[in-house]
């Protein structure tokens, strides 16, 4: 599924590498324009490497801090069918996690390098979980609507140009598609419930508006990547575009359920362009360099995981250790 995970020695020296070779960039930009996939072997410009490493792995630190917020309702789950639902969810959303440190991988990033740059900051996740989960009804908007954002982002992108992050991409995208319904389903439930359990959904959704807005990242006009990662089809349409089509395909669904949006100018145009109040991006930024209010705690939540899983990554990396098959 991936290729290889080796850098070459050409491509380590060529990672300080400013100016590129003009013909193989040109010859690298038409495989792009015919649509052909980069694959890890493949010659590629050291910037292109660069940005999908970033993105890449911000995409997988965003699925294993994701998995926390819903960790935290397993052991209150209402019933034993939401419980077993949501124990399946997270366990996927690591697992993606996994998927994505792979494609990673393959172009020259350690897996553990990756995890010290969660742990110290360096590297970003995504903003929606800084947020806490504060009641049942918050599982039942991140099922539907986070996930619902993630589909619109991912089957975009799943169609990109990098060859292992678009298959596991596409992989990851099946899953989705049933948290999504996981989702719904809890969503429709509430808001057809008691006056208490319509009232938590309403809140979480007051909660989480902003924050949703937000996931596609800033607006286009103030997007310092968009452009290189659109020429190159790493990004297949713009953070406006996204968010665009997001609230085209799940505002009617909130709305027809009797629950409405905190913000009186949501409204879609006659050209198909929804229009919002200022969603406060001084907000957005802050929560993405470590200011939210849950960073700190989602960050100590993976370090412990990461010093209590110390003994087993060492056990497994021991060359001296051999496999006993045990007695029958
Ligand atoms: N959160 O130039 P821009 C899931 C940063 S998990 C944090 O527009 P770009 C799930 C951006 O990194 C799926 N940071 O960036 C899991 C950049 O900062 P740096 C999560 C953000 O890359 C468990 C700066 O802002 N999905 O669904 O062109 C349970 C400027 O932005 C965010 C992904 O990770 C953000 N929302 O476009 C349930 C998708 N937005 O790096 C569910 C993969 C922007 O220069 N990522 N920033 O310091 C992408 O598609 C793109 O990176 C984005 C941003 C569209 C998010």
């Amino acid at each position: 599924m991936y290729g290889s995970t080796n850098l070459s020695e050409e491509d380590a020296r060529r990672m300080n590498t400013t100016v590129e070779d003009p013909e193989k960039l040109e010859a690298f930009e038409a495989r792009i324009a015919r649509g052909e996939k980069i694959e890890p072997q493949d010659w590629m410009p050291v910037e292109y490497r660069k940005q999908l490493i970033r993105m890449i792995e911000q995409h997988a630190h965003s699925e294993i801090v994701g998995a926390l917020p819903e960790g935290t309702w397993i052991t209150r789950a209402p019933n034993f069918r939401r419980k077993l639902a949501l124990i399946a969810k997270v366990q996927d959303e690591v697992g993606h996690g996994q998927l994505l440190y792979s494609a990673a991988e393959t172009l020259g990033k350690t897996r553990e390098e990756m995890m010290n740059d969660l742990l110290s900051g360096k590297s970003k996740y995504s903003n929606v979980f800084n947020y806490p989960a504060n009641t049942w009804a918050d599982i039942a908007v991140i099922g539907f609507l986070v996930d619902g954002a993630a589909i619109v982002n991912q089957t975009i992108n799943s169609k990109g140009s990098y060859g292992p992050y678009c298959r596991a991409l596409e992989r990851i995208c099946y899953e989705e598609s049933f948290h999504l319904k996981q989702g719904h389903d809890n969503v429709v439930y509430l808001a057809t419930g008691t006056k208490h359990q319509r009232a938590i959904l309403q809140d979480a959704i007051n909660r989480w508006y902003r924050p949703l807005l937000h996931f596609f990242g800033p607006p286009d006009v103030q997007s310092a990547h968009s452009e290189k990662l659109m020429k190159w089809k790493v990004k297949l349409a713009s953070n406006d575009d996204m968010r665009n089509q997001f609230l085209d395909m799940y505002v009617p669904k909130i709305l027809e359920l009797d629950i409405t949006f905190p913000d009186p100018n949501l409204k879609k145009n006659e050209d198909g362009i929804w229009e919002f109040s200022d969603p406060d991006w001084d907000e957005f930024k802050r929560v993405i360099n470590g200011d939210g209010p849950c960073n700190a705690e989602r960050i100590a939540v993976r370090k412990f995981a990461e010093e209590a899983g110390r003994w087993v990554r060492q056990a497994l990396m021991n060359p001296s250790e051999k496999y006993q098959v045990p007695l029958a």
